[in-house]
């Protein structure tokens, strides 16, 4: 096996491993349904109706994934249940593939001008710090070159904790004391990153915000004041999303869109919980692609979104 054959088979292993409990409580609740069963009638359509909403694959994308495996039955008239798995691993998939966004297959960003700048967001304890570690070990080991910007100064240990993963991935963070300005430090963070011809900014924010309207205004602050750095930052605008509250993560995208344009997804926690379903509603309904899941907890375990990857993950046989 070549470098990049191992390196697959790694990802897929890690992949396999983090959607084991989504896995085994689809294919548990589907073997239930089907027991004794040789024939998908209406009943077995009902069953499974139910068991992808209670997998949180969300209702609207449910009926979208019912309605092709009807239409399925009523073709072929005769579809046996020991096909059902590999028939909604196809049909999800082919669900999935209809929102034309690409699905990312290596660490590039578009680099028509440099640095390209991801600002992160997102409620607080959803993972923006760790996810924003890991990518930065992942650009770093693309060749780029990194730089983040601590500019959650809401409590102390937020600046530490980024150092930390700094650190980690070998990468410079830029900072100032807590409670200082965020603008003022994603400022200072684009100019040390242009002047040392970066390729990459991640800045990270504060997740506990006290309402709505303190929260649109300070990111609003953060951007603007980039702008006065590099007129075209942020390049992105992500939106870290905690998997494994399921329905809320839906919840709070929608939320975080009410507040400020979001332009990419990153689901984090999808390993040790069985509502990784919610990735595939979510990448089906939002208008805003999903860029990464994360795996686990180590800097390896971030991952890039790939639709066909997953679902063939999720539905194949262990
Ligand atoms: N299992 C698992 N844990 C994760 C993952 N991503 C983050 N975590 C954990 O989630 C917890 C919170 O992560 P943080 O990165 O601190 O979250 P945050 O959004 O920066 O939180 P605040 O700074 O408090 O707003 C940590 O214990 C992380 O280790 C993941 O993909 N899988
Ligand atoms: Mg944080």
């Amino acid at each position: 096996m070549g470098i990049f054959g191992l390196f697959n088979s790694k990802k897929k292993e890690t992949l396999d491993h983090g959607l084991e409990k989504t896995k085994q409580s689809v294919f548990d609740k589907i073997s239930r349904a089907v027991a004794g069963k040789s024939k998908v009638d209406d009943e077995v359509l009902d069953d499974l109706e139910e068991i992808l909403i209670t997998s949180d694959v969300g209702v609207e994308t449910t009926i979208k994934i019912i309605e092709r495996i009807e239409e399925r039955v009523a073709r072929d008239k005769y579809v046996s249940t020991s096909e059902l798995n590999s028939i909604l691993r196809e049909e999800i998939a082919f669900l999935l593939a209809e929102n034309n966004t690409e699905d990312n297959d290596n660490w590039d960003l578009p680099t028509d001008h440099k640095p390209y700048v991801i600002l992160v967001v997102g409620v607080n304890g959803v993972g923006k710090t760790t996810t924003i570690g890991k990518l930065a070990y992942q650009f770093k080991s693309a060749g780029k070159k990194v730089y983040l910007g601590a500019a959650d100064t809401f409590r102390a240990a937020a600046v530490e904790q980024i150092s930390i993963w700094g650190e980690r991935a070998g990468v410079p963070v830029i900072k100032q004391q807590m409670g200082a300005d965020p603008a003022s430090v994603a400022f200072d963070t684009l100019q040390s990153a242009k002047a040392n011809n970066a390729d990459i900014v991640l800045i990270d924010t504060a997740g506990r915000l006290h309402n709505k309207v303190g929260l649109m205004n300070e990111l609003k602050k953060i951007k603007e004041v980039m702008k006065k750095v590099l007129p075209e930052a942020p390049d992105e605008v992500m939106l870290v999303l905690d998997g494994s509250t399921g329905q809320n993560a839906f919840e709070q995208a929608k939320q975080f869109s009410a507040v400020t344009q979001i332009t990419s997804l990153a689901i984090t926690k999808l390993d040790g919980t069985a509502k990784g379903g919610v990735v595939i509603g979510i990448s089906d309904q939002l208008k805003v692609p999903v860029k990464y899941i994360g795996l686990g907890e180590q800097i390896e375990d971030l991952q890039l979104f790939n639709r066909r990857e997953f679902v063939d993950s999720l539905f194949s046989n262990k």
